[in-house]
């Protein structure tokens, strides 16, 4: 059935929809199935996104259409529509009248991510008009905090040189405090890895305490503050709940500077929330493993690794990965670099769509994944900044040296980058970033050719 008449309106102007600032708006690719039409099949696509189904009800009313998300452009040429979608629409707290990001996905990304007449659709950009915006809690702290916590410029404290315990499972309490303060001794900030919680060769009630002592014995050594951000991530909310209660009564004095993870993207935003509205003065660290299942660029439905982003701001995450932008191991290019800009920025542009904020605190991008000192020059020049967490998992423990002088190194690669500085001269004047040619030779050969000549390497 031909819906395109009731949930198409071609003649919609997005300024006018912007400016009146009653709908969200969305983006997508779509492509029709085969023997349906384009208009047709995003008219049914956005019935079923908000009121419609796949057939005329006898209970529709005049109200129900008036809430209609409506088709308001589409480029079959490109693959391209955009449907407005009524504010009334996204579910509303009974508790305190906000609104929550699952009602948004559940409608936007909900059924209509089935239906035989599509093909396939994936979401690009969205628009949140600013009586929205306010309705989200977006985050409570921010790299500010952490830069105030580390004692630097809360307003432009740079760098914060960061690892993952590796490996990724299989240490038990003592290996594992161990690995957390021989990285503290050069570096700032510590994860555990994302699977990482209470197994039970390593119960976090034996090594949570351990790894505090690590900290206090690392802070202690090292004249620094240092952050630990540990993985409250549990299907049941009370079990997170009873996590972080532990991480901050195990804490004691240095709770202030446990952050607490969240495997966000496959707890969804319900875990990000339970952690974002139970424990506001932690910094919030949302990890996004399982999102390549629909932000791969291989992936032509769900939505995009620069929605995933814009997502987690608004649930409050303070920092959520965002890749390395062709830099690291993951997938992704030069372009990433415009999620960054996304969730750091009060004011930015996405793919479709500008996005103000309207001071809604910023979420800090966090890049890991295959970073080592020698990948991150390039990194920071593509991206224009440094103020951003890096974890460096292999790029600390694999430094041939020390996890201290892993850390080091990869201040060292900021300080570099800050100077200008070639990489192989800085090399010639700081050792641990020197080592890390030695430590990571493939990576030395493809980015510094000759690197063995110039630093007096030999085989
Ligand atoms: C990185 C990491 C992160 C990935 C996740 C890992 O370790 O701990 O989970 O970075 O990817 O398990 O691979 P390494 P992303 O530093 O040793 O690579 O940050 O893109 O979500
Ligand atoms: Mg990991």
């Amino acid at each position: 059935m031909d819906q395109s008449g009731r949930y198409a309106d071609l003649s919609l102007d997005e300024d006018t929809l912007i400016k009146e600032g009653k709908h969200i708006l969305v983006a997508y690719t779509m492509e029709p199935a085969e023997g349906h039409g384009y208009l047709e099949t995003a008219a049914h696509f956005a019935a079923e996104s908000s009121t419609g189904t796949n057939v005329e009800v006898s209970t529709t009313d005049d109200f129900t259409k008036g809430v209609d998300a409506l088709v308001y452009e589409i480029d079959e040429a490109k693959g391209i529509m955009k449907i407005a979608y009524p504010i009334e629409l996204f579910d509303r707290n009974v508790i305190d009248g906000r609104s929550m990001l699952v009602s948004f996905l559940t409608l936007a990304i909900g059924n209509n991510q089935g239906m035989g007449d599509v093909k396939n659709a994936q979401m690009q950009d969205f628009y949140v008009p600013r009586k929205m915006l306010q309705l989200y809690d977006g985050p409570s702290k921010s790299i500010q905090d952490l830069w105030s916590l580390l004692g630097r410029d809360p307003q432009n404290g740079g760098y914060i040189a960061g690892t993952i315990i590796k490996p990724k499972l299989g240490l038990r309490p003592e290996p594992f405090a161990e690995a957390a303060y021989q990285f503290w001794l050069g570096g700032d900030f510590i994860k555990n890895d994302e699977p990482q919680g209470n197994q039970v060769f390593c119960p976090l009630k034996k090594v949570l305490p351990l790894v505090h002592d690590a900290m206090k014995r690392a802070q202690d050594e090292t004249g620094e503050p240092k952050l630990f951000s540990m993985n409250i991530t549990a299907d049941d909310y009370h079990e997170m709940q009873a996590r972080a209660d532990f991480g901050l009564e195990t804490f004691g004095e240095d709770a202030p500077r446990l952050a607490f993870l969240v495997d966000g993207f496959v707890g969804g935003p319900g875990m990000v929330t339970t952690a974002r509205r139970n424990y506001p003065e932690q910094y919030l660290h949302y990890h996004r493993a399982g999102h390549g299942m629909i932000t791969s660029p291989s992936a032509k439905r769900g939505y995009t690794a620069f929605i995933l982003a814009k997502l987690s701001r608004l649930m409050g995450a303070s920092g959520i990965h965002v890749g390395t932008m062709g830099y690291g191991k993951m997938e992704g290019g030069k372009d990433d670099r415009n999620i960054a800009y996304m969730i750091e920025r009060d004011s930015a542009d996405g793919p479709f769509y500008h996005q103000e904020w309207y001071g809604m605190k910023p979420t800090t991008p966090i890049i890991s994944g295959g970073m080592n000192a020698l990948r991150l020059p390039g990194f920071f020049e593509n991206l224009g900044h440094g103020n951003v967490i890096n974890t460096s998992g292999g790029g600390s423990y694999g430094h041939i040296d020390s996890p201290a002088d892993g850390a080091i190194s990869l201040k060292q690669a900021y300080q570099c980058y800050l100077e200008g500085a070639d990489p192989i001269e800085f090399a010639k004047e700081h050792k641990e970033f020197a080592r890390a040619f030695e430590s990571f030779p493939g990576d030395a050969d493809q980015l510094f050719p000759g690197w063995r000549e110039k630093l007096g390497v030999h085989k």
